[in-house]
């Protein structure tokens, strides 16, 4: 079976699950359930129906209540739906549980993520990133589901191994994982090499959660043609281009964008993807500001970016898409509470620019609006950087 076969004409339905474990302050469960359609229809499906549970604890056997659980099952009989997708990532118990009550395909956040990765990956670097996450994720979770006859229809969740793997034991996955790893470390290495071949221009990375326009912006400054689409995780491979402001030279890279709970094995596995970021002088941390939930967002670039210790970089935060920016006028008696709504895009640039340490900017890469302030800003952080790093080397400048 061909590794990127797009889900049959007939789009399958599929029905999301999630717990609500909010704490105060927290966004709530509707938004993440919207990202989770949104990586549902990513990967070629059709959402048709939302279960959610208010719980404190994720139920150790399966995942929500029984009951609830009965509810799930009731409208999955009589909508025939094709596969039900957990906002969580589910042990192998907790997969073969709730298969042994649904009867139907069961996926989670992470097999979700990890089919989209194997959709998008196209070099075979980032195939064999993702194939390694893959094989990492389904060890301990090697169950029925796995060998099910739907593998052959080639949907959503069933891209990837080729199933004879997968039909066999554990055995041959875990060799096939110490081949990729063996494989990942000769990559590393080539990676290596190549990067240090790149001299000695500053290097400035694109940061950001996934779908805020990262390519869109390097296709802006660098006029290259980087694939940019209103689907998460468009770009899987990273991308370096020599980008010259003013007379100055730097090498801008795009990279795969963050997403909440990115699966901790993908990260691991995206090492050399991510080293370009991890070896970058200047972070520019790409914001959708149009995004009812940008500052989570932001919360969770920066934990991601920590994790792969990178979190004491320069960073430059930019705030993309304020084309795209509403909000709702409040009258002045209104009482009710500033939300992103209602807080005008002045206002908003006020508190962030006071309240942010790095410098911040505020544009939109469609309309190429303050597009010169902003190359502007670029220009002068890196000359900075320049300078620091070779204070006899001033010719540029
Ligand atoms: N309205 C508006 N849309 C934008 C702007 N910049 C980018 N977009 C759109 O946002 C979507 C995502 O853009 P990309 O450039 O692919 O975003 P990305 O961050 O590279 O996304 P991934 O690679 O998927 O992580 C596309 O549909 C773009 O056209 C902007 O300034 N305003
Ligand atoms: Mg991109």
């Amino acid at each position: 079976m061909p590794q990127n076969i797009e889900t049959a004409i007939q789009k399958e339905k599929v029905v999301l699950v999630g717990i609500d474990t909010r704490k105060e302050g927290e966004s709530g469960i509707d938004e993440y359930l919207d990202e989770l359609a949104f990586l549902v229809e990513t990967a070629g499906g059709m959402p048709v129906e939302r279960f959610k549970q208010k719980l404190d604890h994720p139920d150790p056997k399966t995942f929500i209540g029984s009951g609830k659980l009965d509810e799930v099952k009731r409208y999955v009989k009589a909508e025939n739906v094709d596969i039900i997708v957990f906002d969580d990532e589910l042990n192998g118990s907790q997969i073969k549980n709730i298969e042994k009550v649904l009867e139907k395909r069961i996926l989670d956040r992470t097999g979700l993520i990890l089919d989209i990765f194997a959709k998008r990956a196209r070099t075979a670097h980032a195939k064999a990133q993702v194939e390694l996450a893959q094989y990492e994720y389904l060890l301990p979770r090697l169950t029925r589901m796995w060998t099910h006859l739907e593998r052959q229809r080639g949907g959503i969740g069933m891209r990837g191994p080729g199933e004879t793997e997968i039909e066999t034991d554990r055995r041959i996955i875990r060799d096939k994982i110490a081949l990729l790893k063996k494989k990942m470390v000769q990559i590393d290495k080539q990676m290596t090499v190549q990067r240090k071949g790149r001299g000695s221009m500053i290097r400035v990375a694109l940061v950001g959660y996934t779908n805020v326009g990262k390519s869109t912006i390097m296709n802006q400054l660098a006029k290259t043609e980087v694939f940019a689409e209103n689907k998460l995780f468009a770009t899987l491979d990273t991308t370096v281009r020599k980008v010259v402001v003013e007379n100055l030279p730097f090498l801008l890279s795009d990279t795969v964008g963050f997403i909440r709970k990115l699966p901790h094995g993908l990260v691991k596995s995206f090492k050399s993807t991510l080293d370009e970021v991890r070896e970058a002088d200047l972070l520019l941390h790409i914001v959708d500001i149009s995004h009812p939930d940008f500052e989570e967002q932001i919360h969770i670039v920066n934990e991601t970016l920590n994790e792969i210790d990178s979190a004491d970089k320069p960073v430059m935060m930019i705030f993309n898409k304020v084309d795209a920016y509403t909000w709702i006028e409040k009258d002045e008696d209104d009482l009710t509470e500033s939300t992103q709504q209602n807080v005008s895009l002045d206002e908003l640039k006020k508190s962030w620019i006071a309240k942010n340490n790095d410098p911040a900017i505020f544009i939109s890469a469609k309309e190429k609006s303050n597009w010169d302030e902003f190359r502007n800003m670029i220009y002068n952080k890196v000359k900075k950087i320049h300078k620091t790093r070779y204070p006899y080397n001033n010719f540029l400048y």
